[in-house]
C-alpha cells in the first residue's frame, strides 16, 4: 500500500519533525541521487509536503494523490498537471496575514523615513557634521493595494491606522469593502503615492505591474512588493529606479530569488528584503501546523482544511 509522504524541499524544522513523527516520510532533498531514488521508490508515495512540484515530479510518483504546499502562495505547484491526475493540493492560508501586513507597514515606514540610510549615517559618524535631510510621512498619502485578499485587507486596515487613503485594484469589486476600487492598475497607480503589491503569484498576475503601471506611479511614487517577483516587471523597475523615475521601492520578493539585481545594491531609496514576509517563529509554526493538519485530514479521509483544488 503506497502511503508514504515525500518531503520534497527543506521545510521548517519543526514541521518536518512532525511529519516524520506522524507519517512514514522520506526527505527527497537528502537523497544522494533524488532522480534514482524516485525511479526506485516513487510508487510508494501518496502525498508530498513541499512548495515546488512540477509535472515531471508528478510523473515519477504514479500513486500521488495529494500535495501539501508549505505557504499560501501555490505558484510553485503545477495545478494543471495536478488536476489532470486528480491530485488534491492544499496550502496554508489565513495564518500569515498579520505577519505579512506587519512587514508591509514596516517597509513603508522604513522607506518613507529612510530609516536604513539614516542608521548608516549615524554609524558613519556623519551626524556630528550636520542633520539628516527631511523625509516624507505616510499620513494623508494615497495607497493603492493591488490584490485585496486576506493579506491585502490586513494591509489596508493598517494603512487606515496610519491615516492614509486606501484604494485597491483586483479582478472584481468587493461590495463589502469601503475602499475605492479601480479596475485598471495604471489608473490606480496614477492616482496613488504608494503602490503595494499583495496579489497571488502565478500565470494570472505575471507582469501585472508592468512599465505602464510604473510610469503612472511616477517619480514621486513608492512601490512595495510583498507578493511575488513575477508580478512586477523587474527590468523596468530597475531601470526606472536607476533613472530616478520612481521615488523608491521596498522589495521582499524577486524574480530569480535569492538572486537580486546588483544594480539595486547602491541605491539608498531601495530596501531589499530576503523574502521574509511570513518569517516569524509564530507564523511559520502556524503554517507548519496547518500543513500537517492538511496531511492528517487526507490520510484520515476527512475534508481537507485548506484545499486549493
Ligand atoms: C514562504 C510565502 O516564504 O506563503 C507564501 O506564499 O511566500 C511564504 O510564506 C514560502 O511559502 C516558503 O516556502
Amino acid at each position: 500500500m503506497p502511503d508514504k509522504v515525500l518531503i520534497t524541499q527543506r521545510l521548517l524544522k519543526s514541521c518536518e519533525e512532525e511529519i516524520l513523527e506522524k507519517f512514514t516520510a522520506v526527505r527527497l532533498y537528502r537523497q544522494d541521487d533524488p532522480e534514482v531514488f524516485l525511479r526506485n521508490h516513487g510508487h510508494e508515495f501518496r502525498a508530498i509536503a513541499g512548495y515546488v512540484a512540477d509535472e515531471p515530479l508528478m510523473e515519477m510518483l504514479p500513486n500521488l494523490e495529494m500535495i501539501a504546499n508549505f505557504g499560501v502562495g501555490h505558484d510553485g505547484i503545477d495545478l494543471d498537471a495536478a488536476r489532470k491526475r486528480s491530485i488534491s493540493v492544499t496550502n496554508t492560508p489565513g495564518v500569515l496575514d498579520d505577519a505579512m501586513a506587519e512587514i508591509t507597514i514596516g517597509l513603508m515606514i522604513a522607506l518613507s523615513r529612510s530609516l536604513l540610510p539614516a542608521d548608516r549615517f549615524v554609524r558613519a559618524g556623519k551626524w556630528t557634521k550636520g542633520n539628516y535631510p527631511l523625509q516624507t510621512e505616510l499620513k494623508g498619502k494615497k495607497v493603492g493595494i493591488a490584490g485585496l485578499g486576506r493579506i491585502g485587507k490586513e494591509i489596508a486596515r493598517r494603512c487606515i491606522a496610519m491615516k492614509m487613503q486606501v484604494a485597491y485594484f483586483g479582478r472584481t469589486r468587493q461590495k463589502d469593502q469601503p475602499y475605492r476600487y479601480y479596475d485598471d492598475p495604471v489608473k490606480m497607480a496614477a492616482d496613488c503615492d504608494w503602490l503595494v503589491v499583495a496579489t497571488p503569484g502565478g500565470r494570472q498576475t505575471m507582469g501585472l505591474i508592468d512599465d505602464a503601471v510604473l510610469a503612472a506611479l511616477g517619480r514621486n511614487g513608492f512601490l512595495v512588493n510583498v507578493a511575488r517577483g513575477s508580478v512586477v516587471d523587474e527590468e523596468s523597475l530597475v531601470k526606472r529606479l536607476l533613472n530616478g523615475q520612481i521615488a523608491g521601492a521596498a522589495l521582499d520578493v524577486f524574480q530569480d530569488e535569492p538572486h537580486v539585481p546588483e544594480e539595486l545594491f547602491e541605491l539608498e531609496n531601495v530596501i531589499l528584503s530576503p523574502h521574509q514576509g511570513s518569517a516569524t517563529r509564530t507564523t511559520r509554526n502556524a503554517m507548519g501546523r496547518l500543513l500537517v493538519a492538511n496531511l492528517e485530514a487526507f490520510f484520515a479521509g476527512r475534508p481537507l482544511p485548506a484545499r486549493v483544488i
